[in-house]
């Protein structure tokens, strides 16, 4: 069993977050209070992957919850699985970061960032307690301390002795950790800039886990907020060189998808998440139910990943349908795969035609014959094979799960490494240049302390990661550049 630590950052990253425990613990049996209340083995075999078992056998989501003010907090603990998490797993401050990715990364959600360092150790730590399970030791041990009243001891196996929980020990925390996930949003204060920081701290920590985020980037469509470019900008750029794989959940895709699709006139927040749930239960069900492609956080990054800098993903799922309402009409293999390809199903708001895939991973849902699954998939590789990089042969690589997610006879779910990805970047980018040139609203990050120069950087890291990706949509075959420019120089 390979444990992640969830970690959810300001409204958005909470938002999102909640759904996500909404529709996971669902799907693996575990009701409101935490009780175990499902009728499949499935369900519970690696449920330790995103739970812990807490007393009397509840299962707890191994998940920490962040905000600059206490109001989106409150709504979590309000919400239908509310009372499931942990109440230490609340870390809030009452200021809010006001759109301000500063004040989210260097002040306001710099001052809290120890107190959020604290629960995500406990939280890493006890995943070790959870690995001590099989040898048979006493686990957990109560000592007096004169001082205080009693301490809780857990044995960690990879030192041989018992330590204090939360206590700093660089040996316990190597327990089965297999990485940690994020959501958040890119276009606030602080799921993005307080977001950022604690990634960056937690990679410090914890420098050979896998760090995964779905990372919401913004739409004027669905915000009125002017600065959110700035504030993209400058988390791409941590995000650029602190994630290993980053989901890019695009609001400007699920409004077309809600507006469009859907055809729902006035997409509210609720419609977008639904989406974005349904999607991160497929991209997470090959590391929740047993299967071998991409089992763990290290696997999808190994398979999905050829350059460290090129790790943004394009999700989707199909079939899509709104909020509340049922799929009317079941449907079959080769429909999921056309579908799962088209370019107005995909959750960020990029072409795939104008790019190429570097590789792909395709999680099919429900009972199906596996024959046609491969079939269909190397049916839509032979018909489109200009879209799909020649220099990395079977780029393209399909799991199928029995159990299908709740109301859906059978879905699909769709990860793309594209280079059209690029888009999404060259929009926020012009947004960004528009204001910066003219060095609009500077003056509230360089209060918090920032100078220009950050956001010069920021603005060319972007720029870079634009052109490699457009460099590798390019590269024919069998590119001697390289080799060219040795002998010649
Ligand atoms: N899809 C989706 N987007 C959201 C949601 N809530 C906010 N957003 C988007 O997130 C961005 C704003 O970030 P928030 O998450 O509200 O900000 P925050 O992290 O709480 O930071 P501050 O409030 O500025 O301290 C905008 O682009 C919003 O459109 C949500 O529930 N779903
Ligand atoms: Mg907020």
């Amino acid at each position: 069993m390979r444990e992640i630590v969830h970690i959810q950052a300001g409204q958005c990253g909470n938002q999102i977050g909640c759904k996500f425990w909404e529709v996971i613990s669902d799907e693996h049996g575990v009701d409101p209070t935490g009780r175990y209340c499902g009728e499949s083995p499935l369900q519970l075999e690696r449920i330790n992957v995103y739970y812990n078992e807490g007393r009397g056998g509840k299962y707890v989501p191994r998940a920490v919850l962040v905000d600059l003010e206490p109001g989106t907090m409150d709504t979590c603990r309000s919400g239908p699985y509310g009372q499931l998490f942990h109440p230490d797993s609340f870390v809030f401050g009452s200021t809010g970061a006001g759109n301000n990715w500063a004040k989210g990364h260097y002040t306001e959600g710099a001052e809290i960032m120890d107190a959020v360092l604290d629960v995500v150790r406990k939280e890493a730590e006890a995943c070790d307690l959870l690995q001590a399970r099989p040898t048979g030791h006493s686990l957990l041990k109560s000592v007096h301390d004169p001082t205080t009243t009693s301490i809780t001891l857990y044995y960690a196996p990879k030192i041989n002795r018992f330590c204090q929980i939360g206590t700093w020990n660089a040996e316990a925390r190597l327990g089965l950790l297999q990485g940690f996930q994020m959501t958040h949003s890119l276009g606030g204060g602080t799921g993005s800039g307080m977001g950022t920081l604690l990634l960056a701290k937690v990679r410090e920590e914890y420098p050979d886990r896998v760090l995964n985020t779905f990372s919401i980037v913004p739409s004027p469509m669905v915000s009125d907020t002017v600065v959110e470019p700035y504030n993209s900008v400058l988390s791409v750029h941590q995000l650029v060189e602190n994630t290993d794989e980053t989901f890019c959940i695009d609001n400007e895709a699920l409004y077309n998808i809600c507006h469009r699709t859907l055809k729902l006139g006035c997409p509210s927040y609720a419609d977008l998440n639904h989406l974005i749930s349904v999607a991160m239960s497929g991209v997470t069900t090959c590391l929740r139910f047993p299967g071998q492609l991409n089992a763990d956080l290290r696997k999808l990054a190994v398979n999905m990943v050829p350059f460290p800098r090129l790790h943004f993903f394009m999700p989707g799922f199909v079939p899509l349908t709104a909020r509340g309402s049922q799929q009317y009409r079941n449907v079959t293999v080769p429909e999921l795969t056309q579908q799962m390809f088209d370019a107005k199903n995909m959750m960020a708001a990029c072409d795939p035609r104008h790019g190429r895939y570097l590789t792909v991973a395709a999680i099919f849902r429900g009972r199906m014959s596996m024959k046609e699954v491969d079939e269909q998939m190397l049916n839509v590789q032979n018909r489109n094979s200009p879209y799909f990089v020649e220099w990395i042969p079977n780029n393209v690589k399909t799991a199928v799960c029995d159990i299908p997610p709740r109301g859906l006879r059978m879905a699909a779910t769709f990860i793309g490494n594209t280079t059209a990805i690029q888009e999404i970047f060259k929009r926020i980018g012009e947004q960004f240049s528009a204001m910066f040139k003219r060095k609009a609203f500077l003056h509230w990050y360089i209060g918090e302390g920032m100078d220009e120069g950050e956001f010069s950087e920021a603005e060319s890291n972007m720029g870079d990661l634009i052109a490699e990706y457009q460099q590798y949509q390019e590269a024919p075959p069998d590119d001697d550049d390289d080799y060219l420019d040795v002998a010649g120089g």
